[in-house]
């Protein structure tokens, strides 16, 4: 499929008038009122995420404009009203009468009829997102009021509607289309929505970040496409302009841009199928890292990997060993380079479109699609190879770096047989350190990791011996990030860790079923010390024990952080927020700021922070624990202009401080 091949668009067009009409007439007769009752099925929720996602829904129609190439300006506002403007210059919604709808204008139908979108006509679109591509139907249905002008033929046309999709003007000739410089009439189209706050009951206000971060993929991955983001609420607010002439390639040396480079060129290839395109940008940093691999498919980014991603692997693996063996870097006695030995230090973009996405996992967002898996292993194979050839330093650069993996793979093996050995020779096995508990069931067994060690002595004698272990660590452990897998081997606070939660460590060799919590607590100070000692565990977890925080293993105590006096009974409140909800009650309340953990004696530990009645565990996602990792990689990296810029931009970000 290339993106301007006529009879492709043609056949997948019709394809999707035949199947699409049949499924939307149904749905009208359901109405926009069947998504004002389960506004979920189409938006995934009414949060903050739903709500942004009716921003996607309008933008992601003109990012298909611009990828039929009709586009190449897209332009989001937050009026000062709350709502949100999105204009685009592409060929403007059809505004002639609809082929099957009587007494219907294209530009209605888009707008009332579910699942309409853009699929219609011979223009219609090949491609669309999985949750997305919904339709701005299901924007009008969610809100109070939807403005509509379209720039088509020389006119400008307009249209709006209310209260989740009653017409309110019915589209009409407003006016002229405005003229560029050339003398031409603009096309274009420009939506303009308030989202309705009875279905958005945790608020209508848009995020700008949470915009401009989405946006700015959106513009890596079409290349040459222009945003222009606004902030009407905020009369500091700048104008933010993105534009990626260089595409994925541009996004590739953005992801590198907090690292040291191996060398400077990125590389790029992409490959068109029958249904499906792809297109891959690449390049080595001189760090550790092995999930450096970013996959899209459709402008989704797909977390969970899938076809695409999978292939990408094989085929990078494949291709790297047999230029290694050929250019005699490895030797006939030498072992193929493992896939991670390969991925350390990679940085890559993987962008794929296809026709019908198919997309799985708990998060919907990994691809399914077997026929991807073939054409990016092709792909790779191939002109992998070719770009080896034609950059041979740069190949000779990524293969000694995969060598020297291979050697600290292998000497991590024997450094883990040794610590295996010495267990085996110590007898249980378990760190000297570790106060464990007695119950051997992990499923009642928790693990609280503390730090410091005279919060370490407090939490000994406080805890319940039956279902509590304690594990003290001793300042700050090992930077990870920049470690490898071998290094850690030597640190006695990682080892003690390893060997306290008896499941192994890595990619490949943690097993779950072996972990001997299943719930594992990181106890420390609510001050920048512990929030520090939190993110270098949870990236330790994240980086070396995912499964732990995938099956929800991992969790932060939070002891409160005040305390008052009622008779002779103490009451302890989490946060500012419960001490301000408690005064309100009790005007006369008297509070105490709780002391550090170090501080506290065992029986005040027992009672703010382990007695599985009041305590307040907050249990990790993936998610977070991700965020941690990048906070981490930036915060830690080698570079100090990165790290500033992290630091300015998520000072007042709120997933970032509460970790
Ligand atoms: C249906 C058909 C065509 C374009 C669109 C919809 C369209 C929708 C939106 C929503 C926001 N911006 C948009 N731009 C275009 C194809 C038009 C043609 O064949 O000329």
């Amino acid at each position: 499929m290339t993106k301007s091949d006529p009879n492709q668009a043609e056949k997948s067009a019709s394809k999707a008038e035949s199947s699409d009409y049949g499924a939307s007439s149904i749905q009208v007769l359901e109405g926009l009122e069947a998504v004002r009752k389960r506004p979920g099925m189409y938006i995934g929720s009414t949060g903050p995420t739903g709500l942004h996602h009716l921003v996607w829904e309008v933008v992601d129609n003109a990012v298909d404009e611009a990828m039929a190439g009709h586009c190449d300006l897209i332009d989001v506002t937050v009026k000062a009203d709350g709502s949100v403007e999105v204009l685009d210059n592409g060929r403007g919604i059809p505004v002639d009468k609809h082929p099957k709808y009587e007494d219907m204008t294209a530009a209605e139908v888009v707008l009332t009829v579910l699942h309409a979108g853009g699929k219609f006509g011979g223009g219609g679109y090949k491609v669309s997102g999985g949750l997305h591509g919904v339709g701005v139907s299901v924007v009008n249905a969610l809100s109070t009021r939807v403005e509509v002008e379209i720039d088509r033929e020389g006119k400008r046309h307009g249209m709006s509607f209310k209260n989740g999709g009653d017409p309110d003007n019915k589209l009409s000739v407003i006016g002229d289309s405005p003229l560029d410089d050339d003398g031409n009439p603009r096309t274009g189209t420009m939506v303009r929505f308030w989202p309705d706050p009875a279905i958005f009951k945790e608020g209508t206000e848009f995020r700008f970040q949470t915009l401009v971060d989405r946006f700015q993929t959106m513009a890596f991955l079409n290349a040459g496409l222009e945003f222009h983001v606004h902030d009407e609420r905020d009369a500091d607010a700048e104008d933010v302009v993105l534009r990626y002439d260089g595409g994925i390639k541009d996004f590739v040396m953005h992801l590198n841009a907090s690292k040291e480079a191996l060398f400077d060129q990125v590389g790029w290839y992409s490959e068109d199928g029958d249904d499906e395109t792809v297109e891959i940008a690449f390049s080595w940093n001189t760090g550790y890292n092995t999930d450096g691999i970013h996959s899209f498919a459709n402008g989704i980014n797909t977390t969970e990997g899938g076809m695409h991603e999978q292939g990408f692997r094989t085929a990078l693996t494949r291709t790297v060993n047999a230029y290694a063996r050929d250019r005699g870097f490895l030797k006939e006695k030498d072992e193929n380079f493992a896939g991670e030995d390969i991925r350390e230090g990679l940085t890559a973009v993987i962008s794929v479109q296809v026709v019908e996405p198919q997309f799985e996992g708990q998060t919907k967002s990994k691809l399914g699609n077997v026929s991807v898996r073939s054409l990016v292993e092709k792909a790779t194979n191939e002109k992998l190879k070719e770009w080896f050839e034609e950059h041979p330093n740069e190949a000779k650069a990524m293969v000694t770096k995969a060598s020297n993996a291979a050697k600290a793979r292998i000497a991590a093996t024997q450094a883990r047989q040794n610590i295996r050995r010495k267990s085996a020779l110590d007898g249980a096995g378990l760190p000297g350190k570790l106060a464990d508990c007695q119950s051997k069931d992990p499923s009642e067994s928790e693990l609280y990791i503390v730090e410091g060690n005279s919060a370490g002595g407090s939490a000994k004698d406080a805890r319940d011996p039956h279902s509590m272990a304690i594990l003290p660590i001793r300042g700050k452990i090992l930077n990870v990030e920049r470690a490898r897998i071998d290094r850690m081997f030597k640190n006695t606070e990682i080892i003690s860790l390893i060997q306290a939660i008896g499941a192994g460590l890595g990619e490949e060799e943690f097993e779950l079923e072996k972990a001997r919590y299943h719930k594992v607590i990181l106890l420390a100070d609510a001050d920048v010390d512990g929030s520090h000692i939190r993110t270098l565990l949870l990236t330790f977890f994240f980086r070396q024990m995912r499964p732990l925080v995938e099956a929800g293993y991992i969790y932060i105590a939070q002891p409160p952080l005040y305390s008052t006096v009622v008779g002779k009974k103490k009451i302890y409140l989490k946060d500012d927020r419960s001490r301000d909800d408690y005064a309100a009650e009790h005007p006369r309340a008297e509070f105490q700021r709780l002391k550090g953990l170090g501080e506290m004696d065992a029986e005040e530990l027992w009672d703010t922070t382990m007695d599985p009645e009041t305590r307040t565990l907050l249990q990790v996602t993936v998610e977070q624990a991700a965020i941690a990792d990048e906070v981490f990689a930036v915060l830690m990296g080698d570079d100090v202009e990165s790290r500033k810029q992290f630091i300015q931009t998520n000072a007042d970000d709120v997933r970032f401080l509460d970790i």
